[in-house]
Formats: structure tokens, sequence, C-alpha cells
């Protein structure tokens, strides 16, 4: 699609003019809405692809589908009303309740009314007379609007692996990010799933309970925990309502935006026999607080061993093949330097006897067939493939919505060789055009909510200090990018995250991407602190003007 044409067929047609323009209907498009909408009283207009509310929750309804995060810390906290009223069934939301959850906050607060759903966005172009972007939507929508906002989510791109012969497939194939909503009928069926990241582990499981047989492709093994699922007993809900400042107060104080505290201690503060015994509590506690058992585990590759031993380990124990527990636990990067997944019966399905494990570094995958799929070794006849295989991360969604800024410069062109903003918050030469929870800033290694209210409460804060003093625009100064993608760089090398070069948080999953450590690792309080600190300087390091 030609970004410029089809803004310039924006500005053509009629184009309804806001103050502030939001893409993406998630939990940071809502928030956003409502902050800009009823905290300053701009009038904005919010454009959404699909039907309706949730973002990325409603198109990832893959089987298994359920948030990482625990329900109590997977939420807004910026209305006490809110947090009171709502209260989640489990430990983990499952994706229909995390959807309950956004239309409830949608309907709540009066939000559809200014929400344009099947509106995808097309082009956004940025117009220096005027100091005003200018918006298309696939569907022949044409917009104005001085704000813009891009509130497209992280993990919102799907990535279909180009492998030759897709399209000759006789079966049916489908991405867990584009599920269908009718759901896939499994009963009796040949599934190959491919990937086994957070998805693929996530979905394994669910979809061995129907299939008549499935064959999981693995090309890198991955550690996981248990999430230990459950239903969340009235007095943990009672507990809630009574403390919902103190963990508010305790997910802002974190790195990672969680419910729980790091431990404050080294692996090597203990004896081997109190680790072994700190990660069996952990393992049976279960869910992404392991990785907190220990200070050091993300910066300290020795220290980072013993967790992954201990992992290693447990997969083995599980696993009754030996041959598939080798496979599964050969795994090749520092445990938690890519995003680790947790599981309810992961290692357990290979047990099952209508599970098989392919290891596709052994045997690639060389073609689709109309039969199924083709490795180096032999032909697995398929009647479905899942593709589990993630996203063209942080940068995807936003390259996606071509945009424009000054003199007609492309993002695409501006981030050709990686992600360059600042805070990342905003680009230099696109005025006014902020991304919630971009790229150079914690998102992805936080717990998101948290991540999303701190950037939309700073964009709403920015846009108000701009209107109070009668400012046009803001952007970043070339000094301040230069400044801020350096520390970006340097907060990773600080710790073992780039050692998985496979990973996608340095896009390294796309072919032809460039390898850049994309989220910015130094944690989530102290980039509070930093983007505190510039607003109260006056928005240090960005250009304001009339
Ligand atoms: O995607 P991934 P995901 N041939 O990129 C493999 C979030 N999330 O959808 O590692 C064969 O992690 C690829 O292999 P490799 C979470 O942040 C959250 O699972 O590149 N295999 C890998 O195994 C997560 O990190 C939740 O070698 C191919 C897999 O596909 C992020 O979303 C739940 C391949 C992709 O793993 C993305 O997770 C789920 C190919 N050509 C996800 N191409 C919750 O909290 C790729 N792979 C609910």
């Amino acid at each position: 699609m030609a970004g410029g044409m089809e803004a310039s067929r924006a500005g053509g047609q009629n184009p309804q003019s806001f103050e502030a323009l939001i893409i993406g209907a998630g939990f940071s498009g809502l928030y956003q809405l409502l902050s800009l909408r009823d905290r300053l009283g701009l009038s904005t207009r919010l454009l959404e692809a699909g039907a309706g509310v949730g973002g990325t929750w409603y198109w990832n309804r893959y089987p298994g589908a359920r948030c990482d995060s625990e329900s109590h810390s997977y939420c807004y906290t910026f209305s006490k009303d809110l947090l009171e009223e709502w209260e989640w069934t489990e430990r983990y939301p499952a994706h229909p309740e995390i959807r309950r959850y956004l239309n409830h906050v949608a309907d709540r607060f009066e939000l559809r009314r200014d929400i344009s759903f099947n509106s995808r966005v097309v082009a956004a172009e940025y117009d220096e007379e005027v100091n005003h972007w200018r918006i298309a939507t696939e569907n022949g929508g044409a917009f104005l609007a001085k704000y813009l906002i891009a509130a497209v989510g992280c993990l919102s791109a799907a990535n279909v692996p180009s492998i030759p012969g897709l399209a000759s497939f006789a079966g049916r194939w489908v991405h867990t990010g584009e599920w269908p909503h009718e759901g896939v009928d499994f009963r009796g069926t040949r599934v190959g799933l491919i990937g086994t990241g957070s998805t693929g582990i996530q979905a394994a499981p669910v979809i061995a309970e129907t299939a008549g047989h499935l064959t999981v492709f693995q090309r890198t093994a991955n550690y996981s925990v248990p999430a230990r699922n459950g239903p969340l007993s009235r007095d943990f809900l009672g507990y809630l309502k009574k403390n919902h400042a103190a963990i508010r107060q305790l997910m802002h104080a974190t790195p990672n935006g969680h419910a729980f505290a790091i431990e404050d201690r080294s692996a090597f503060d203990v004896s081997t026999d109190e680790r072994l015994a700190i990660y069996e509590k952990a393992w049976e506690k279960g869910g992404l607080q392991f990785r907190a058992s220990f200070r050091d585990l993300l910066v300290d590759k020795a220290a980072n061993d013993t967790a992954a031993d201990f992992i290693r380990g447990k997969i083995r124990q599980i696993v009754k093949d030996p041959a598939t527990a080798a496979k599964l636990s050969n795994i090749d990067h520092p445990y938690a330097a890519k995003r680790p997944p947790i599981d309810t019966d992961y290692f357990e399905t290979f047990n099952r006897d209508n599970v098989d494990l392919v290891d596709v570094r052994a045997e690639p995958i060389e073609a689709i067939t109309p039969a199924g799929i083709q490795t180096r070794a032999r032909e697995y006849p398929l009647d479905i493939i899942v593709f589990a295989t993630g996203f063209d991360a942080m940068t995807g969604p936003l390259l996606r919505l071509n945009i424009r800024g000054r003199q007609g410069r492309s993002l695409a062109q501006a981030w050709q060789a990686g992600p360059r903003n600042y805070l990342g918050l905003q680009v230099a030469g696109f005025p006014n055009l902020f991304t919630v929870t971009g790229p150079g800033s914690p998102s992805v290694l936080c717990n998101m909510p948290v991540a999303i209210e701190q950037h939309v409460d700073w964009i709403t804060a920015c846009i108000e200090h701009l209107r109070s003093r009668g400012l046009e625009r803001i952007e970043p100064l070339p000094d301040a990018v230069e400044g801020w993608v350096e520390e970006v760089n340097a907060a990773a090398k600080a710790t073992l995250l780039p050692q998985a070069h496979h990973s996608w948080y340095l896009g390294a999953n796309v072919p032809g991407k460039p390898r850049v450590f994309m989220p910015y690792a130094g944690g989530m309080a102290h980039y509070r602190g930093i983007c505190d600190d510039i607003a109260r300087r006056g928005y240090a390091g960005f250009r304001l003007s009339r």
C-alpha cells in the first residue's frame, strides 16, 4: 500500500477532524481514550481494526490462550471502583475472561461511542504546514488529528514463516495470533504444531486432548515452569479488595511490574541444598515468579546455570521417553533470556500416545506439501497445521501503519537499521506521534498493563502540558534519540538477554529484520523515574514549539 497516496486520499475525502486520534482498542488504546477524552476533554476518536475491543486478546483465541501474568496484576489500576467491582475467577485469566474485562471497561466508561470498529489504519501522514496527521483506513475512512497515538501493541503482527509449498497444502492451516473466532475442531485429526514459544507451549496440551495425533515441530527447545493455575479463593479475593493500594505500590516498585518482589539474594549466597529447596518451592508455587528466586539470574551466567540445570532436570524427570526428554531439555540459551513460558502439563503432554516431537534442527522443515510437512528426513501427513510462530514484534505493528513524518519520510526509512526513538515514546521527525509501549521502553519485559498505564499517563500529562502553555508540537531532539538508543543497548548488554540469539526481543525471528535488542531492559521502576524526571525538567530532550 502506498502510504503517501493513501494519506493524500484521506485528505481529499472530507476527513473528520479530531484533536487526538488513537489506533487500537486493546489495554492501551482504551485507557488512552478515557484519559484524553474524560480527563483533558479532547475530541478523540479511536480506530480499531477488529469488530470489538480487546487488542491482542481479540485475535489470540487459540486453545489454551491465557495470560501468564496473574489476574490481579493483569488489569488497570487507575480506578479504585473498577478494582473493587471486578472479580477474576482464576489465578491466570483465560482469553474469554480478559475480553469480558475489557468489554466491561469499555461499557463502564462509555468508550464505545468514540470507537470506530472494522477500521484498519492503512496510512498516516504528517502535514507540516497545518501540523496535522492525515489518517486513512482500509474501509475508506479519512481523519485529521493534531495528536496521533499508536496503541497497536507489541505482539499483534502475526509472523507466518514463508515455507515453500504452503499454498499447496490440502488441509487447513491457522496462525495462533489470528485464530478463527468460531474455533477449530481438532477431533480425530492429524495436527502439526510449529513453534514452542509461550504460545505453542500453551496450545500443545489442549490440542492434544482432542486431536487424533499431534506432532510438535520444535526448532529451539525452551524452558518452562508450571503455571499452577486454579480458581481464586474467596479469601484471596477478599485480600485483594483490602490491599489494592499496596499491590499497586509493589507493582510500581519492581523491575518487571509484577505483584511480587525479586528476592534480594544471589544464587550463591545459599548452599547448593538450600538453592535446590528454593527452586523446588518456586516450581511447586509455579508461574513467572520462579525467575525472582534470586536477584542475579538474569545478569550472571553461573547463577543462571543453576536455574537452567534445575529445569532441565525437571524435564528429564517428567518426560518418560529418554530420547524425547533429551530433545526437550537440549536448550541452548540462558533461562529467561527469551521470554520464559509457563505451562499447564506441557512436558507431560509428550507422555501421551498421540503426541510426537520432531526436532527441526536435526531434520529441518524443507517444504509444505499437499499432504503435510516435509522435513529433510521424511514427510509428516497432516490435516491441520498450526503456526505458533510468533510475531513481527514491537516494530512490526507500527511499520504496518505506513506512517510518514516530516518531508514524507517513512517510519520504515527512519528505522531501516532498527528502531530509533526517545524513551520508546516519540520518533524524531514525527511530531505529535506517540507510541504506547514502543520499542525502547520496558514494554514486553514488564507486566503489560503496568507499562501501558505509565505510558498513557505520561502521554496524557505531556499533551496537557502543551495545551496549557499554548504549545502545538512536541518531538524529540536527535541528540536525545542518540543518547536513548545507547542507553537501551547498554541496558540490554548488562543482562544475559542478548545471549539468546534467536529471540524475538532481537528481531531474530523475522528474516531480514535488523538485529537490535528492542525493549528497554533497565527495569520498569527505573524507567518510570527517568520519564518523570524528564517531564519535570520541562520535557528535556524534546523540542516543544508553537
Ligand atoms: O512466539 P515466539 P509466541 N520453523 O516467537 C518457532 C507473548 N505471549 O507466539 O525459537 C520452525 O516466542 C520459534 O523457533 P525459534 C510472550 O511475550 C504471551 O510463542 O525462533 N519453527 C519459536 O519456537 C511471548 O514471548 C502469552 O527457533 C519456527 C516459535 O516458533 C510472545 O507472545 C502467551 C519457525 C515462536 O515463538 C510470543 O510468543 C503467548 C520456522 N520457520 C505469548 N519460525 C501470555 O501471557 C518460528 N518458529 C498469555
